[in-house]
């Protein structure tokens, strides 16, 4: 059998809502006076990030780099139900959970198939992503193939918090960058 590999290209959430532009200009498809929301106000780089899938066995391998977020801070990181990135990260829907569970963390056997926990920034706001996991997979009937890969704002507190919401986002906030886990070349490594 033939390694499974996919990628996921993360850009920030404002990028993709139609009236904004990032700092090359590009987006903005609504807006006639195309105002430059993601640099306004702010000298920090967008966050942008590629993150690369591969399924090894029953292990799914998630490594890449993620930058533009605050400094050494965590950040929710999970696979969210659809492939959808037309409204923004929050066409992505909620957590893919098609076993129906609660939220939890990517240690706990009773979690969202998407719940990958959280992911850590260094001094510069780059997160590097090593991430060994087998409840997602690249194949089969629960495989995250077409689906989104989101960065979260906050924290994911691993359905630990305490209250209703933590049960089901961990309470991380909003959606800062998402990109569509798509299949890749198995030709180029
Ligand atoms: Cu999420
Ligand atoms: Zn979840």
């Amino acid at each position: 059998m033939s390694t499974l590999r996919a990628k996921a290209v993360l850009i920030g959430d404002e990028v993709h809502v139609a009236g904004n532009k990032d700092q090359w200009g590009r987006g903005g498809a609504t807006s006639a006076e195309g105002k430059d929301s993601t640099s306004a106000g702010s000298s920090k780089k967008p966050v942008y990030g590629v993150i690369e899938f591969e399924q090894q066995g029953d292990t799914v391998v998630i490594t890449g780099k993620i930058e533009g977020l605050s400094e050494n801070t965590q950040h929710g990181f999970h696979i969210h139900e659809f492939g959808d990135v037309s409204n923004g990260c929050t066409s992505a829907g909620a957590h893919f959970n098609p076993h129906k569970k609660q939220h939890a963390g990517p240690e706990d056997t009773d979690r969202h198939v998407g719940d990958l926990g959280n992911i850590q920034t260094d001094a510069s706001g780059v997160a590097t992503v090593n991430i060994k996991d087998k409840m997602i997979s690249l194949n089969g009937e629960h495989s995250i193939l077409g689906r989104c890969l989101v960065v979260h704002e906050k924290p994911d507190d691993l359905g630990r918090g305490g209250d209703d919401e933590s049960k089901k986002t961990g309470n991380a906030g909003k959606r800062l960058a998402c990109g569509i886990v798509g299949t890749v070349n198995p030709e180029k490594k």
